[in-house]
């Protein structure tokens, strides 16, 4: 740890967070601190990459008509965008077009309509963004009828991959591209990439960037931080340039729902990302038509943009309350029935919930209880819904283990959807306790919340807070840190937000003063004169164009004398 910090220049405690993220002095630490897009992978590394970006570019020079078949999240929509303006912009008089299924009527994958609908239409290339890689027999069909299919997709590939025309994948067994974990739009950008080098004239530039690309990254930042995946390798370099190119040139879709989350652009970061732009764009599919959150991307109109970004606003605000509305009735039914330390994991079914939020809704129960939590729409003969794992519980493996009663099933192990009869929901709920429970004794206890390093106040300097800065972005494999300071006095408390439900407090020590926020958390026993220690994250923000730093509180005890453990709960 002292040789990391003698070679990188840093604090010990940036030293220490660095180490706690497995980044060594040597190696990973340089491209962790200073990767570019230069240090990205080799698009033609991707098994099928070459074949498909070959492909584009004969539709290219043919004008053969593209379908963009994408899924109707945040990563198929800027997924999809991406493809279609860098295509619109190297083959002008291409005729390209998306498609975003329906998230409730058509559900989750290629349909076999809308691809016969393209091939009538004279569709001779589908390109899907993802998704596809589980629809083998949707694409043998698509195939069937003279259509290239080129999958892109990001999801664990079943035990048969489907006959397309290329499958770029980079979970593959057979694919060795060096960076797994990919979002969707992450693989459509290096098809992009790969697309762009074999393009006449300077496909790469001199230092090994390809040209042209970067006015994409704004669509690959928000895509990657909106799907959750880790934030290290190729994912870290993406999102840092993405963020860089959204504080300086904001497309219109994309300053237009910064302006309706009322975010300025050039203070933006990856948790505005994740939290606010992400759940707009999803919010599209969730409760309407998916459509129009690719429709918002692409559009050069900010006029446009500005009415579309306002609907989406709307239904996120529909898209909230319909999550309240369920996550009190699931609430509710895990009171009634029997205690949550004997159950292993949530399962819960009803024929009132909207699917669309269920996955969202799964996720909060999940962490909120520390258990894999499985929600359900039961319509008809058919159950229908999203689970969602904590604790690295693996929930693929344990879908595939009960998959004989699954009617459908797939995602990844951080989160998954699935379809079942209704008859066999209470045998699948018994089979998910069982497997949940099996996996949490085998694991045995952790600690609740992982402490980086302790620190005192005078260590949070204004070069400390640059420090942090540097190993940005945070999010999931890079998680924000979490510094541990003892016998803090609090000077001040008051209660904030809509009916007092925030809590803000001061405390001092070495000389030194902090604001403490403590959001949702309003019950917390915090009063003026009392000692405490804390567990929190110091974080920089913006107000009326001063800039300070506050912690964000995530967890506190009285002032332990002893100085014992550093772990809390
Ligand atoms: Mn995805």
């Amino acid at each position: 740890m002292r040789e990391l910090a003698g070679k990188t220049g840093f604090s010990p405690t940036l030293a220490a967070i660095l180490a706690n993220r497995g980044i060594s002095a040597d190696g990973e630490a340089d491209r962790f601190l200073s990767g570019t897009l230069k240090d990205l992978s080799h698009p033609f590394l991707m098994k099928d990459l070459e074949k498909a970006a070959l492909r584009l570019i004969d539709a290219g020079a043919r004008n053969e008509p593209v379908l963009i078949y994408a899924d109707y999240d945040a990563d198929g929509a800027t997924g999809a965008a991406c493809l279609f303006l860098f295509l619109k912009k190297e083959f002008p008089s291409l005729p390209v077009r998306i498609h975003q299924n329906h998230r409730v009527q058509e559900g989750y994958g290629l349909r076999v309509e809308q691809l016969a609908a393209a091939g009538a239409e004279g569709i001779r290339v589908v390109v899907t963004v993802d998704c596809g890689i589980s629809d083998v027999e949707a694409i043998r069909r698509t195939e069937a009828l003279g259509i290239d299919v080129i999958v892109t997709d990001h999801h664990l590939p079943g035990p048969v991959l489907p006959e397309a025309f290329a499958v770029l994948n980079p979970k593959r067994r057979d694919c060795e591209f060096p960076e797994k974990n990919l979002a969707g739009v992450g693989v459509v950008f290096t098809l992009v990439r790969g697309i762009r080098r074999l393009l006449p004239g300077a496909g790469a530039s001199r230092d090994g960037e390809e040209a042209g690309l970067r006015r994409y990254l704004d669509l690959v930042a928000v895509g990657t931080v909106a799907d959750m995946v880790p934030l290290r390798g190729d994912n870290r370099i993406l999102v840092k340039a993405g963020l860089e190119e959204i504080r300086e040139r904001p497309r219109p879709g994309v300053a237009a729902l910064l302006s309706v989350a009322g975010i300025q652009p050039w203070t933006v970061n990856e948790s505005d990302l994740g939290f606010r732009v992400g759940p707009r764009l999803n919010a599209a599919g969730r409760v309407g038509e998916s459509r129009r959150s690719s429709d918002l991307l692409v559009t050069g109109d900010s006029g446009v943009a500005s009415r579309l970004a306002a609907e989406l606003n709307v239904d996120n605000s529909r898209r909230q309350r319909e999550e309240e509305r369920i996550l009190r009735s699931a609430e509710g039914a895990l009171l009634s029935g029997p205690p949550l330390s004997t159950l292993g994991a949530i399962v819960l079914a009803d024929p009132d919930w909207h699917l669309g939020v269920l996955g969202i809704v799964a996720s909060k129960l999940a962490e909120r209880h520390f258990l894999p939590a499985v929600l359900l729409k039961a319509e008809g003969e058919e159950a229908r819904g999203s689970c969602r794992s904590v604790d690295d519980f693996p929930l693929v493996d344990a879908l595939e283990e009960l998959s004989h009663l699954l009617s459908r099933y797939g995602g990844h192990n951080q989160a998954a959807g699935l379809a079942l009869p209704v008859a066999n929901l209470p045998a699948f709920r018994e089979g998910m306790c069982r497997i949940a429970s099996r996996y949490a004794s085998e694991r045995g206890a952790v600690p609740r919340i992982p402490v980086d390093a302790p620190v005192r106040l005078r260590d949070i300097s204004s070069s400390f807070m640059e420090e942090m800065e540097r190993i940005r972005p945070f999010g999931v494999g890079n998680e924000e840190p979490i510094l541990l300071a003892r016998g803090l006095r609090v000077t001040r408390q008051n209660l904030f937000g809509a009916g007092g439900q925030h809590l803000k407090f001061e405390v001092s020590g070495d000389d030194r003063k902090f604001e403490v926020v403590a959001f949702r958390r309003s019950a917390l026993p915090v009063a003026p004169g009392e000692r405490l220690d804390l567990l929190f994250s110091p974080q920089r923000v913006y107000f009326r164009g001063n800039r300070s730093v506050r912690l964000l509180l995530r967890d506190l005890r009285p002032h332990d004398r002893t100085g014992g453990e550093d772990i809390f709960g």
